[in-house]
């Protein structure tokens, strides 16, 4: 190929499922480049991309991580991302940053299901990508079979770029031991830590070979006429033209080219680099790709990830998009307090950044993940910012020393900001403090960082449900309060009617006071007293949909008083409603449940399982072969619901819920739940 200059500094995301090598990879691909001496590895806890403290304490990657190197005199940056799917917001914002993907997984084919949300992330908003099929030295299936595998969970084809040479080692088991790459044509051997050396063709993969090149000239055929005529006339296309034809239909997420190799002994990763070096576009398509508009001059950064770290404060790792970033400069209404250049937790300063590079920016305190900042303040992206994840499930957090709730409240603050699937509720009624996000591991991550970085060791609970009482029947009663102690007395008696309102229409207060039974001026009291009564019924629980209507009363023209006439309310509620035959209302959510339809029936059974009520289901719009499921299922069950989901489903099922009304609870479960909260009371 001609020579070039070097082009701009570039980013790829690596994303995939949990395990499948990425954080290898990543030191795999800084080893060869040079930007570390000695290879870190993932079993030893020792690795860049995992270098948080969390990340080790867990053995996985927690969030994602940046690290730069440089490969034959051109930059690139590197995102490591978790695989797991309780956070894949973290690998959502890196692809919205990056100028490519590379999508890492094992050769298996049982599990291509779980790269099918990932795919389709990518393939919605045309992002670049390639494929790299890791672990080859252990794998089980041929690549040929994974491809088939994964073909089915892409829109996208899937097209070899290489083919593997075998043969049989010691034990007789047939192993990979190299590669033919199919447009250059050469054959290079494995070598572990090493580069692969060029070897001759195996006279036996010849046919193999020209096999696999004809299928890749003819996918790329697809999105090319010139190309087809030439193949039509048994013409064959010069190297050039094909690495030309590749860099377009990746540029444009036409075709996914594919590689595999192994991440831990260093085998096929040189040829990613070179695949990265030659066919991944640059931060000017990227721009494009996203819609940046911008004014001539204009420096433009998109912020997509927030760190909080102990030393250094708030950093916002940013791309630049256009223009020039200077340290000090004014940059959407923040001043630049510190440039660095990131390899996982070491930090290089710079005092620029042009463009492509990805830059951690000190001290922007106003600006959050997501943001687009720009000089002039106007520049502008066409494509939407990925919304953050709906919460899905959720922990009720307790510090274990009092004096630290508000250095609590502060820390979430600070990890919902790194991490915008993350949300904190006060909640009122039960007086928890809830947090919540994408599940159990994700949570327990949070717990992890605020002991390891904040040193606030918490506990956590399943939240409580919120309960609420009301009543079925009606009563008269008849309530008097009465004190006599020394001179100034007290006096306040009433008569009300209590009775049941239909489901929703809250509470209702209804003065029937005629002739001046009760001072006008003492009213409000009364209502007050029977509101305060409400916020804990005869069960335990806050009263919903009662009426509460003041029919009489009396009053003593020295001794009554706001007070008296309060107490005389809560006085008359707390006597006669459990005259009423109080019932336990419980939350009931409307569910909606996504998943491949392969697993439809058995969310039936997950829906039943749950005291739940299935509703119907339908295809689900813009996702070819996945389900919606709507039900209707208590809030108690809602729980842990995605746990299950997730296990039925490869972890790619999920669901999205909103309340929707309250419904009567009587019997042996609802017998249960007020019983445990008179003993909390008590
Ligand atoms: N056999 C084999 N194991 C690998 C390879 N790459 C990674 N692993 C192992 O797979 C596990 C997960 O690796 P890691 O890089 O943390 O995966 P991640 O979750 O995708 O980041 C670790 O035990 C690695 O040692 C590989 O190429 N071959
Ligand atoms: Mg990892």
């Amino acid at each position: 190929m001609a020579e070039r200059s070097p082009a701009a500094p570039r980013c790829a995301a690596i994303v995939g499922p949990y395990l499948t090598g990425k954080t290898t990879l990543l030191e795999s691909l800084l080893f060869a480049t040079g930007a570390v001496g000695r290879k870190g590895s993932a079993r030893e806890g020792n690795t860049v991309g995992d270098s948080a403290a969390e990340a080790r304490a867990r053995k996985m990657s927690v969030e994602m991580s940046a690290a730069s190197t440089e490969f034959l005199g051109e930059r690139w940056t590197f995102l490591d991302c978790p695989g797991s799917v309780e956070l894949s917001q973290e690998a959502q914002s890196a692809l919205m940053a990056a100028d490519a993907a590379i999508v890492v997984c094992e050769a298996e084919t049982a599990k291509a299901l779980m790269l099918a949300p990932l795919f389709k992330f990518l393939d919605d908003r045309k992002i670049p990508h390639m494929l790299f099929v890791n672990k080859i030295d252990t794998a089980n299936y041929r690549v040929r079979e994974v491809l088939a595998a994964l073909q089915t969970v892409s829109s996208r084809p899937l097209v070899l770029r290489e083919v593997p040479l075998r043969s049989t080692d010691s034990t007789g088991e047939e192993i990979v031991t190299g590669y033919v790459d199919l447009v250059s044509e050469r054959a290079y051997g494995y070598k572990p830590g090493q580069a692969s050396e060029l070897i001759k063709m195996p006279e036996e993969v010849a046919s193999r070979e020209q096999e696999a090149r004809r299928e890749l000239l003819e996918s790329l055929a697809d999105y090319d006429d010139k190309l087809l005529e030439q193949l039509l006339e048994d013409a064959v296309p010069s190297k050039d033209e094909i690495y030309q034809e590749l860099s377009k239909d990746l540029a444009a997420d036409l075709i996914v080219p594919v590689f595999f190799g192994s991440a831990e002994r260093d085998n096929g990763v040189r040829r990613l680099l070179k695949a990265l070096r030659h066919e991944v576009p640059g931060p000017e398509a990227t721009a494009a790709r996203l819609g940046l508009v911008a004014e001539a001059g204009d420096a433009v950064a998109q912020v997509f990830k927030t760190y909080h770290m102990p030393h250094t404060g708030k950093l916002s790792l940013a791309r630049v998009l256009a223009g020039k970033l200077t340290d000090g400069m004014a940059l959407g209404g923040s001043r630049v307090g510190g440039i660095a250049r990131l390899k996982g937790h070491e930090m290089t300063k710079l005092a620029t950044a042009g463009v492509g590079e990805v830059v951690a920016l000190a001290r922007m305190d106003d600006v959050a993940t997501g943001r687009l900042l720009s000089t002039s303040g106007k520049a502008k992206l066409a494509e939407p910012w990925p919304a953050p994840a709906a919460p899905l499930f959720s922990l009720a957090l307790a510090v274990e020393n009092r004096n630290d709730e508000v250095k609590l409240t502060a820390a979430l603050a600070k990890l919902s900001e790194e991490d915008p699937s993350l949300s904190v509720v006060h909640e009122p009624e039960t007086h928890e403090l809830v947090l919540w996000g994408q599940g159990e591991i994700h949570l327990q991550i949070a717990a992890d960082r605020l002991r390891l970085k904040y040193n606030l060791p918490v506990k956590t609970n399943r939240p409580q449900v919120k309960y609420k009482e009301t009543i079925r029947g009606s009563t008269n009663q008849h309530a008097r309060f009465k004190r006599q102690s020394g001179g100034h007395g007290q006096f306040g008696d009433v008569h009300v009617t209590i009775a049941p309102q239909p489901r929703g229409d809250g509470f209702a207060f209804i003065d029937e006071i005629v002739g001046g039974a009760i001072p006008r001026q003492f009213i409000p009291s009364v209502e007050e007293g029977i509101r305060d009564y409400l916020v804990r019924g005869p069960l335990g629980f806050p009263v919903v949909d009662v009426a509460v209507t003041l029919t009489d009363g009396q009053y003593h023209t020295v001794d009554s008083s706001d007070q008296a006439f309060k107490t005389a309310g809560r006085m008359a509620m707390s006597e006669g409603m459990p005259k009423c035959d109080p019932v336990l209302l419980e939350p009931i959510h409307q569910v909606t449940i996504a998943v491949p339809n392969e697993f439809t029936a058995r969310v039936h059974g997950l829906i039943s399982g749950r005291r739940g009520q299935f509703q119907g289901f339908s295809a689900k719009e813009g996702w070819a072969g996945w389900d919606e499921v709507q039900a209707l299922l208590p809030q108690s069950e809602l729980h842990d619901l995605i746990v299950e989901l997730r296990s039925l489903t490869l972890g790619v099922g999920t669901f999205a819920w909103k309340f929707d009304h309250l419904q009567e609870l009587t019997g042996r479960l609802a017998d249960k739940i007020v019983g445990q909260r008179v003993a909390v009371a008590q």
